[in-house]
């Protein structure tokens, strides 16, 4: 596939299965050059009837948890339902932990290899708003590829598990056996957006320890707001390594599936990320365009030292630079 392919064609070519076609795409997405990205989102926009129609489920959790791992497993159990996969990670951190992209290709080695599954490690570096927005864009262009089920990966750090549930339908909380969600560095808020709990590693030792977590999580899912009507989140038991209770992690993703359908609220969640998505793209838009504005980039700079000496209120700051931003050039 050429660089400067017609987007038509390349979006043809997407939609007719080619793996390669649908690399090079999210490549171009993904680009820090702006005339690749316009490509990219050349492609993406003659492919938007052809996205919606995928399962897409968010996997978030602590590093070391047993996400890579778990994902191979889920995903094996997904394709033998005769579902196609796409696999996509959301990792801020990986500029620094480099390492981690190796191990995680080595630990979807299975998924990587099959022909119904696609697998794409994270992009490195860029802002979270950034690596998310990509991720996304991916994730159309996955399902416009004909995978049905979609699998997202973030580490359970900052905001990418914010990001994240904004995306997907189904937000997965993976956790250790023992040690309450501060201990694990998963923050209360995620916990709320969590449709389910998994408590992974439960096998051998840490069997009895998974058990009495899984538990622990029942009762405190029971005390928090659940983030629907049709369904209330649940804990559940995992062994990324051996299988146990991943049959039933599908199971629960297709039971909350049918449950939102039904009320409505699928639908209804679907539209308030696209017009969620809609708002953040135009403050990144208006962000950017304002810090591309050498005058405005100058005001900005004396503004900001007024503040930091207390001279202005940020507020009659922020006033003053939207006012001259917003002010028609002469
Ligand atoms: N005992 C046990 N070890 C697991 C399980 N799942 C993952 N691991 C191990 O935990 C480590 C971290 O797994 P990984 O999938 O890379 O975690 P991630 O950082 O959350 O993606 C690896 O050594 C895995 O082999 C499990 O269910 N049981
Ligand atoms: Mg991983």
């Amino acid at each position: 596939m050429r660089e400067a392919a017609d987007p038509k064609s390349f979006a043809a070519a997407i939609v007719a299965g080619d793996r390669r076609a649908l690399a090079r795409a999210i490549t171009l997405i993904e680009s820090r050059r702006s005339d690749q990205q316009e490509q990219g989102q050349a492609i993406l926009d003659c492919l938007v009837g052809e996205t919606g129609r995928a399962v897409r489920v968010g996997i978030t959790g602590p590093p070391g948890v047993g996400k890579s791992t778990f994902i191979e497993s889920l995903g094996q159990h997904v394709l033998e339902a005769g579902s196609r996969l796409a696999v996509l990670a959301v990792d801020p951190s990986s500029p620094v932990t480099g390492g981690s992209i190796l191990g995680d290709k080595t630990r979807m080695e299975r998924l990587a290899t099959t022909p119904e599954a696609f697998v794409r490690p994270s992009p490195s570096g860029g802002s979270l708003g950034g690596v998310a927005g990509r991720t996304r864009e991916a994730m159309l262009l996955c399902e416009a590829a004909g995978y049905d089920v979609i699998l997202i990966e973030t580490v359970g750090i900052g905001q990418s598990e914010v990001a994240v549930n904004s995306m997907v339908d189904f937000f997965l909380v993976l956790l250790l056996p023992a040690g309450g969600d501060e201990l694990q560095g998963i923050k209360r808020g995620v916990m709320e957006l969590a449709d389910a709990v998994v408590v992974n590693k439960a096998d051998g030792d840490t069997l009895p320890a998974a058990e009495r977590t899984r538990q622990d999580y029942e009762n405190a899912l029971g005390l928090l707001r659940a983030p629907s009507v049709a369904w209330t989140p649940t804990a559940l038991m995992t062994s990324a390594l051996t299988g146990r209770g991943i049959p039933e992690v599908w199971e629960t993703v297709q039971k909350q599936r049918n449950a939102l359908e039904t009320s409505g609220e699928f639908a209804e969640r679907r539209r308030h990320q696209a017009r969620d998505w809609m708002w953040s793209l135009i403050e990144q838009g208006l962000r950017a365009a304002l810090q591309a504005d050498p005058r405005i980039a100058r005001r900005a700079e004396g503004l900001e030292r007024a503040v930091q000496a207390q001279e202005k209120t940020p507020s009659s700051a922020a006033r003053a630079l939207l006012a001259d931003f917003l002010k028609p050039q002469s």
